[in-house]
């Protein structure tokens, strides 16, 4: 049985990426291919929205035809224990996928917004959408053209949820960051406010991360290998 009351998990792209979703910073990775600012910016958009459609589109396409792997199930998992025995669990994600919640898991806090969800600049109307976002798309609520957006945080733009982020940051007392190059602030920054607050802190991760160092204990290999490793010796109460 798990020891522990309250697990906070920071996921990010390495978690989907055996389930053939592009990372960002990896050798071949997404930024490595396209440019952050013309395509993850307020500026980028104002510039050129449909060149930023299109590039979410084809996310989304990809996503549609994914499917969550171990890691998301074995999360899934985890939450179902540490609720069966009155413990919790917060699962935050820098991703924009659904993998997490088709794996299962419940109340995933998406800190960089949703990629199935579309928001309309003009009249505020946010919302599910899974079909491609063209420019000129009439907004469902108030039919406005041209001012449909992914629900996406991009750079330079608050990340969502960060109050409630902070709060249970501080109920915590182990945190788990898995499959993230700890490049990207504010999320980068979880594991330093754990440290301050003199919680455990574990990280699961293909290679060493740009803040490994901070944690107390590594995991490095596959996502789809070393996170159900982890979550059964940690039902086991082995871990
Ligand atoms: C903000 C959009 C302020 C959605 C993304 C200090 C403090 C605060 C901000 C900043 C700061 N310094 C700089 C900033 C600005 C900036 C930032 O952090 N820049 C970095 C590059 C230096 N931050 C921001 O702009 C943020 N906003 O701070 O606002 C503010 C204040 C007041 C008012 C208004 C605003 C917003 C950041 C979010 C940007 N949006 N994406 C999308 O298109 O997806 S960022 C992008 O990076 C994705 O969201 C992604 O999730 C995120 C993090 O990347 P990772 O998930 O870590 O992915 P990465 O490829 O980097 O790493 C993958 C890892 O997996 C690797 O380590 C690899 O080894 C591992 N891996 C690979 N395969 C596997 C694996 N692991 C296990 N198994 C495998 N199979």
């Amino acid at each position: 049985m798990s020891r522990f009351a309250h697990i906070f998990i920071l996921t990010g792209a390495g978690i989907s990426a055996e389930s053939g979703l592009g990372t960002f910073r990896d050798t071949g990775g997404v930024w490595s291919r396209f440019s952050w600012e013309e395509l993850a910016t307020p500026q980028g958009y104002a510039r050129n929205p449909q060149r930023v459609l299109d590039f979410y589109n084809a996310r989304r396409t990809n996503l549609l035809a994914a499917s969550p792997n171990p890691a998301h199930t074995a999360l899934a998992r985890l939450a179902a224990h540490q609720a069966a025995g009155g413990r919790q669990l917060t699962l935050v994600t820098q991703n924009v996928d659904d993998l997490h919640e088709r794996a299962g898991s419940p109340d995933v806090i998406h800190m960089h917004g949703e990629l199935l969800a579309g928001w309309c600049v003009s009249c505020g109307w946010r919302g599910h959408w899974a079909q491609d976002m063209p420019k000129g798309g009439g907004c469902p609520a108030c039919g406005d053209d041209g001012q449909l957006r992914p629900d996406v945080v991009w750079f330079g733009e608050m990340p969502y949820q960060m109050d409630l982020i902070g709060e249970r940051l501080m109920l915590a007392d182990l945190f788990v960051s898995i499959g993230t190059s700890g490049s990207v602030y504010p999320a980068a920054g979880f594991v330093d406010e754990a440290r301050r607050l003199g919680i455990p802190r574990v990280e699961i991760n293909l290679e060493p991360s740009d803040n490994g160092w901070m944690f107390d204990r590594t995991h490095h290999g596959p996502a789809s290998t070393e996170v159900p490793g982890w979550v059964d010796a940690l039902i086991a109460g082995s871990w």
